[in-house]
């Protein structure tokens, strides 16, 4: 078998790099793990930044998410109960994010791929990548009991964090950042209306506490959880008494609750891998870099690496310039960094550190107020969130 582009994962990176490249013409194949309800069944991100938004009008997917999405003009932050709205349009030039589920996205992707008669492989084992650092790379992989040989001119891992793309690449030629955070969110999706218009993230000695919705019927909810968190300890009653606790009394009093349809763990990592390209091998997405979800980047900064990786191989093939594929590396990286950067912030800023101490707790209540305070830090924090140019 033969294709252009092989594209390794079908997550939001796969799929959205498999859709762009295809309309402009470039074939490509997507072999996925896991079974299509799988890939479903992950709940994520809900948050698009502008630019992921003009990406997916740009990859002809957008009627769901245009008519569906919740466009968001602000977020709600909570310091030990005291309140501090951020006007996201207003301090970032009329800029907005809208609300929409990574989930939704997916769908829609792989609607669009299936209606264009371009099926991904989904349940493709043993996936293993060869010879990337010559002219003819190969995928070999293992199906419905049969192994497939692919030859392709590029391969694009977006196999997430876990996947096989970055762990084919030798040691010596790649180097990781990475800082592991000591807390996780526990995270519950349940079919009530959200307390609030905007997204609320409040900070509390109990810590970190989030509620996020997907709908105006869904709520996204989450608390700050020690590592070793068990969802079998984890009632639905204990997570809302647990989240009412850290909110301010008239959020917590006002806020509607009902039985989960969702709950899961999540830990919280930083992680960045350099650089993106090994020969024909690029990286996208998860693959190359973790955020924690607090500055809500990871499935925006998947976006942006995918733009870019999309501009660099219709150039490769339409233009005959590889000015976008040597470039790319140093261009995703550039973003990435700037949003690994406002990611930390904001955890920090948010959650309680068990290894703080009163000096560093002092320094976190003064990073607030200095917030609450001045035009130019709620400048800065919108921009970050609404998205930095791409
Ligand atoms: P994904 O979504 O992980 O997709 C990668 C795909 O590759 C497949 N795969 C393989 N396929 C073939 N062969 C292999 N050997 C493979 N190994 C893996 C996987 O099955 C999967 O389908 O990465 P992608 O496309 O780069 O998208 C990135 C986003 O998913 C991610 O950045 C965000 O969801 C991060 N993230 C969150 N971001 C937010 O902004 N807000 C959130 O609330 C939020 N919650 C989360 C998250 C990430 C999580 N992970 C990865 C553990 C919650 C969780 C639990
Ligand atoms: C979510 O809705 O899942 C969500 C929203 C904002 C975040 C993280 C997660 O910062």
């Amino acid at each position: 078998m033969r294709t252009q582009v092989a594209i390794i994962g079908a997550g939001p990176a796969g799929l959205l790099l498999a859709r762009l490249l295809e309309n402009a013409g470039i074939d490509v194949l997507v072999l996925e793990r896991r079974a299509p309800d799988y890939v479903l069944g992950r709940i994520r991100a809900g948050v698009l930044e502008q630019g992921t938004v003009d990406l997916v009008e740009q990859a002809g997917v957008a009627a769901r998410m245009r008519a569906e999405g919740l466009p968001h003009e602000g977020i709600e932050l909570q310091f030990d109960g005291d309140p501090l709205r951020i006007d996201l349009r207003q301090r970032s030039g009329g800029k907005q994010v809208l609300v929409y589920g990574q989930t939704e996205l997916t769908r829609d992707l792989m609607q669009a791929r299936a209606e264009a008669g371009t099926a991904s492989v989904y349940e493709a084992e043993d996936v293993t990548l060869a010879d990337f650092d010559t002219a003819h790379p190969r995928v070999t992989y293992r199906h419905g009991g049969a192994t497939h040989a692919v030859e392709c001119d590029f391969i694009a891992g977006c196999d997430g964090f876990h996947g096989v793309a970055r762990a084919s690449v030798p040691a010596r030629a790649i180097e990781l950042f990475e800082r592991v955070y000591p807390f996780g969110w526990l995270g519950v999706m349940a079919d009530v209306p959200p307390v609030r218009d905007e997204l609320i993230y409040a900070h509390h000695a109990r810590g970190f506490a989030l509620c996020s919705m997907r709908s105006r019927t869904r709520v996204r909810c989450y608390v700050q959880c020690p590592l070793d968190t068990d969802i079998a300890d984890w009632s639905d009653a204990r997570f809302w008494d647990e989240l009412r606790s850290r909110l301010d009394p008239s959020v917590a009093e006002a806020m509607r609750t009902g039985p989960s349809i969702e709950k899961s763990v999540a830990p919280l990592r930083s992680f960045v891998a350099e650089p993106l390209r090994f020969g024909r091998l690029f990286l996208a997405g998860d693959a190359a870099h973790i955020v924690p979800p607090t500055g809500a980047k990871g499935l925006n900064l998947a976006a942006s690496d995918v733009r870019y990786l999309a501009e660099a191989l219709v150039g490769h093939y339409r233009d005959k310039s590889d000015a976008g594929l040597d470039g790319y590396s140093a261009r995703a990286l550039a973003r990435i960094w700037k949003a690994e950067r406002f990611s930390w912030w904001m955890t920090k800023l948010l959650h309680s550190f068990p290894e703080d101490g009163a000096f560093d707790r002092r320094v976190q209540r003064a990073e607030f107020d200095y917030l609450a305070g001045s035009a130019a830090a709620q400048t800065a924090l919108a921009e970050n969130y609404v998205g930095l140019p791409v």
